[in-house]
């Protein structure tokens, strides 16, 4: 039963944009939307000229790619965004005398850049505006061609499914100008603790380009295993990875690169090293020292089992070589950066790697400074820029060259002492920013029971940050404002220990939004107060709805009721 005076309900309830726009208005009169829409595309070059031997996108493929994803999510997946209205409310509109969006243009204003695909920060101007008139004409307008699949992705965002089929806003007339506060905006995904198939890592890309992160940080190797196949070295992948069966060939690696490339994302490869390296002892034995899996493993690294890559070895010198020269190449197309870890290296199993034997500082460090710069030197030559962990600058006081990155996580104060030193930070504190991370705390009632000797070792974490948390996380937190473009910007993370292919959507999703908008919207507001949970919690709901809708098994942050006005 339908009352007449329901119409009046008719109202967007929720803006249901994510990341919010820097700055938005709208009105509220209906436009229907149909794949008959006219889509224009201005400023198309092909910054690549046909050069199909690196593999990486056009820029008008780029723009191609958009305009399809656009069609696909308006016109092919089921969302339901009205999930959230008056309980038996009339709150769709109308649908006689349909008005309709009748032209898209996409206005490309500024020629892209060679490195549209494999930027490094702040190369690639992602801001948009995007208009749609109460007559029906939609306009994108950006400098890039990643600008304009930026300013589509807010435009799927305007649009609702009605229940009687077809898509409709009911904001128009709609006026954003919108552009990211960080030009780093990541997520890391950990797929050497469990193996992934590829299309579940395409799935995560997509939704982490569907909020507007940029990177996509690939940990593929760690001590548990080593999915990633290296021609050169066939050991690695056939001994290290959990099963033969379990890896990601080049053609692999490279339908990833590719998928994130098109959208906007670039693909940052991290081999992690000296430390989280026994899964290259099945394959090449030798070069690895302090190899244990249990009970002793807790001495030498921060997870079972132990090893570490010897620190004065010629034969790991030779092994580098012959692993990044095989790499590299193939990450290049696709991305400035190589990650070489650095993480958690544990002094004491330098005490039996016979190359150093010693577990004194004062030996180690210029073995770390040689090793590090070998390395980083190696990354340069191959014309790639250097990305480390902290704990090698903090830590391990290695000194960097100025084009290194440092990834912070370890503490309140790790981005603003990278950044007092000088150097480029990427935020993304564990206590907020680790999906994998919470509260949690070891309960053994086993008389005498050591918890870090034993296995399962990791389950303790549960129950994880919630996004709130995540969302109040400000990378800028501590960093002197005349060092805040030392910021580029951070990454959420998703290590896998206990995350898996069952659970791997509903652990990322939506919490990672959190960080998504942070990096994009930044963790003020215009008045500069943290961003209002209160606000951001309905239109997290929506972007859920959305993930949902695109096959991403997101977790509801909260129930229906929450979102209806008046019950
Ligand atoms: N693996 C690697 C991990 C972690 C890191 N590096 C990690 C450490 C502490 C917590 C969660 C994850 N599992 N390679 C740290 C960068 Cl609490």
């Amino acid at each position: 039963m339908k009352f007449l005076g329901a119409v009046a309900l008719f109202a967007p309830l929720v803006v249901a944009l994510w990341p919010i726009p820097s700055t938005y208005s709208s009105g509220s009169t209906v436009l229907w939307i149909d794949s008959n829409v006219k889509v224009t595309y201005t400023g198309a070059n092909d910054v690549y000229g046909g050069n199909t031997t690196s593999g990486a996108p056009l820029t008008s493929q780029i723009v191609q790619f958009a305009i399809q994803k656009t069609y696909s999510t308006i016109f092919e997946k089921n969302f339901v965004p009205w999930k959230f209205h008056p309980r038996n409310s009339d709150f769709e509109p109308s649908t006689s005398n349909k008005n309709f969006i009748t032209s898209v243009t996409l206005e490309q204003l500024v020629a892209d850049s060679p490195n549209v695909v494999k930027p490094l920060a702040g190369e690639v101007d992602e801001s948009y505006t995007l208009s749609v008139t109460e007559e029906g004409a939609a306009t994108v307008t950006a400098n890039s061609s990643i600008g304009i699949a930026r300013g589509l992705t807010t435009f799927t965002q305007l649009f609702f499914q009605h229940s009687n089929g077809g898509a409709y806003t009911a904001l128009a007339p709609v006026d954003i100008s919108d552009s990211p506060k960080f030009s780093h905006r990541g997520l890391n995904m950990d797929v050497a603790r469990n193996y992934f198939p590829v299309a579940d890592i395409k799935r995560t890309i997509d939704a982490a380009a569907y909020n507007k992160l940029n990177r996509f940080h690939l940990h593929v190797t760690d001590s548990q295993s080593w999915p990633l196949e290296i021609p050169a070295l066939p050991l690695l992948a056939s001994k290290g990875a959990y099963e033969s069966s379990l890896t990601y060939s080049p053609a692999d690696l490279k339908e990833l690169q590719y998928y994130a490339a098109i959208q906007g994302v670039e693909l940052i490869v991290e081999i992690d090293m000296p430390g989280h390296t026994a899964s290259i002892w099945f394959g090449y034995p030798e070069l690895i020292s302090a190899f244990n899996i249990q009970p002793e493993w807790s001495t030498y690294a921060a997870e079972p089992p132990s090893g570490t890559l010897k620190l004065n070895s010629s034969k790991v010198d030779d092994f580098l070589d012959t692993l990044l020269n095989d790499l590299l190449p193939r990450v290049k197309p696709y991305s400035a950066y190589f990650h070489t870890g650095g993480d958690e290296v544990n002094a004491n199993a330098y005490l039996l790697d016979e190359t150093v034997k010693s577990d004194d500082t004062a030996v180690l460090q210029p073995l770390m400074q040689k090793f590090v710069d070998r390395n980083h030197n190696q990354v340069r030559a191959l014309g790639l820029t250097p990305i480390v962990w902290e704990e090698m600058l903090l830590d391990w006081n290695v000194t960097l060259g100025d084009d290194v990155v440092v990834q912070t996580w370890l503490s309140d104060q790790s981005v603003a002492n990278t950044v007092a030193k000088g150097h480029k930070a990427l935020a993304g504190n564990y206590n907020y920013w680790y999906l994998d991370c919470g509260k949690g705390q070891w309960l053994d009632f086993t008389p005498g029971a050591s918890a870090e000797k034993y296995w399962p070792f990791n389950d303790y974490c549960y129950p994880f940050h919630n996004w709130r948390l995540m969302y109040s996380y400000d990378p800028l937190q501590g960093v002197p404002n005349n060092s805040t473009h030392l910021v580029l910007g951070g990454e959420a993370h998703i290590w896998a220990e206990q995350t898996d292919p069952v659970n791997l959507d509903r652990m990322v999703w939506p919490r990672a939004c959190a960080a998504a908008e942070v990096l994009w919207s930044g963790a003020k507001d215009a008045q500069g107060q943290n961003r209002s949970q209160v606000t951001a919690s309905p239109r997290l709901s929506e972007m859920r709805e959305r993930l949902v809708a695109r096959g991403v098994q997101a977790e509801p942050i909260q129930m229906p009721f929450c979102l209806m006005n008046g019950t």
